[in-house]
């Protein structure tokens, strides 16, 4: 599967990071222990337990709220820089609000936290990666305005209390998943359904809450600390099916990703002009007074433009686009595809590994990384996710290894070209929750048993391989991983 080697072997850039990434709902478990409050995904897997394959929830997960040491264990073994984990907003914030703090839940993030400096890894800290507490969502969540003063509340305690030995900050993963995937589709919780809408109030209060909060950090908090602090993007690459289709796959990229990344690292900031227009256009002929995109201020797009100190980026696969603008009724209207005017599907030309979403595309990764460069200005990468799903069980995962080497591969050809990509991160440490995918989708460097209580962790071979990289800080495209050797710290 490795055709076309344009080099044997090459070496990353002095001083690149590697590590690895989790979340809190997908890994730790202890739902409702010492005093955590509901987030939105236990009322999900507890109210509408079959919405989820397997009807699985996070209730234990990988049960990391107990096994931390393990998973320091593990992040030695591989050598990593640092390991990315997000904060359980309801698990430190009882009642959602400012006024109480978990102390028991603040202790887990500090044991976790020391654990990980006394072998020097690097902490890297995720605010936000979709476990909103319930409370907020009964208020409307990310589609309540007031979320951006419930946000900011909750990053001020969050900086206070971690902020003097964690220089790594991430405010939100993936704002396109929690819009629309949360609030227009019924994909993730809190399965809002209200297409065409949700997502873009969603989508405004998301971003003046991710600037607000950057802009805290950066006056109060940065002088003293000293750390970096951004947004993480989550962004397919998106091709036309023909010529004909470059500007429909344009507008594809413009709304999937450029939604979020135009109002923040653009020289103009806002939404995309054609997101605006297309929406605008499209509610006036629905008989709508007003576009269903909701317009920010001038002060809030000054806000936003350059709240981010690095462009955090997520991506796995790509998609082919072909334009559709509705007449036959494909999408329904109003409806954010509906908007965007085009169909997306997979090209059966694309390595299949089982998934209906994730095709291994690494050409699009590079071509996303140029895109990145060219349009925002060579802003500073750090790759905050990366990597592919197995569907069964077993640790020899000779697939996931080919993966990894070929979208490295396509990373480090966009660096030849110039792009600052500094970080790289493998999705995931370990197996883990994969939302509605529950455990079937396995994307661990180490397989985790969920049948037994002790949940225990064995490296795969994709684990060796990444130990390798990193001791090596070269990718060699020929290396085969000797599981025979037990691994070791
Ligand atoms: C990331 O999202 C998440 O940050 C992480 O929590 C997750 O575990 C990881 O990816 C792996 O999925 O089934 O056709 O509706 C990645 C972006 C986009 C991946 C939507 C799943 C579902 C497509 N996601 N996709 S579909």
């Amino acid at each position: 599967d490795l055709k076309n080697i344009r080099h044997e072997k090459r070496k990353f850039p002095e001083g690149f990071l590697f590590g690895t990434a989790t979340s809190s709902y997908q890994v730790e478990g202890a739902w409702n222990d010492d005093g955590k409050a509901e987030g939105i995904w236990d009322r999900l897997t507890h109210a509408r337990p079959c919405t989820v394959k397997n009807c699985d929830t996070g209730d234990i997960a990988g049960n990391s709220y107990y096994n931390y040491k393990r998973d320091v264990e593990m992040m030695r073994e591989l050598g990593l820089d640092f390991y990315r984990f997000s904060l359980s907003w309801p698990r430190i914030l009882p009642t959602s609000f400012s006024d109480q703090v978990n102390e028991a839940g603040l202790n887990y993030y500090n044991n976790l936290i020391n654990e990980m400096l006394k072998y020097n890894i690097e902490p890297m800290i995720t605010l936000y990666h979709w476990d909103l507490p319930q409370k907020l969502q009964d208020l409307g969540g990310w589609t309540n305005p007031h979320v951006v003063d419930w946000f900011t509340d909750y990053a001020k305690i969050a900086f206070e209390a971690f902020g003097d030995r964690v220089k790594f900050w991430f405010t939100i993963n993936e704002p396109r998943e929690v819009c629309y995937q949360g609030y227009a589709g019924a994909s993730m919780a809190p399965l809002y359904n209200m297409s065409g809408y949700a997502e873009y109030l969603c989508a405004k209060n998301l971003l003046v809450a991710h600037a607000k909060a950057y802009h805290l950090y950066n006056n109060e908090y940065r002088p003293k600390q000293g750390g970096t602090i951004g947004i993480v993007v989550s962004a397919s690459w998106h091709e036309p099916e023909t010529e004909n289709d470059i500007v429909a796959a344009e507008d594809a990229n413009q709304f999937e990703w450029g939604q979020y990344a135009h109002p923040i690292f653009s020289e103009s900031g806002d939404f995309p002009a054609v997101m605006k227009e297309r929406v605008a256009a499209n509610s006036a002929d629905q008989g709508f007074f007003r576009s269903r995109l909701p317009e920010f201020t001038a002060e809030e797009i000054d806000m936003i433009k350059g709240s981010s100190d690095f462009f955090g980026l997520n991506h796995y696969t790509s998609s082919l686009i072909v334009r559709n603008e509705s007449v036959n009724g494909y999408h329904v209207s109003p409806s954010y595809y509906d908007d965007i005017g085009v169909i997306m599907y997979k090209s059966n030309t694309w390595e299949d590994i089982g998934s209906p979403w994730l095709k291994v595309v690494p050409e699009g990764f590079y071509k996303l990384l140029t895109k990145i460069r060219e349009d925002y200005g060579n802003p500073t990468v750090f790759v905050t996710e990366n990597g592919c799903m197995q569907i069964t069980a077993g640790l020899e995962d000779d697939t996931r290894v080919s993966f990894y080497k070929r979208y490295l591969e396509a990373m480090l050809d966009a660096m030849d070209e110039g792009s600052d990509v500094q970080v790289y991160t493998a999705w995931s440490l370990m197996d883990n929750f994969e939302w509605m995918q529950g455990y079937n989708d396995r994307f661990g460097l180490y397989e985790v048993n969920f049948s037994i209580p002790e949940r225990t962790r064995t490296a795969r071979k994709s684990a060796y391989f990444y130990k390798e990289l990193i001791r090596t800080k070269e990718l060699d495209m020929h290396y085969e991983p000797d599981m025979s050797v037990p691994m070791t710290i």
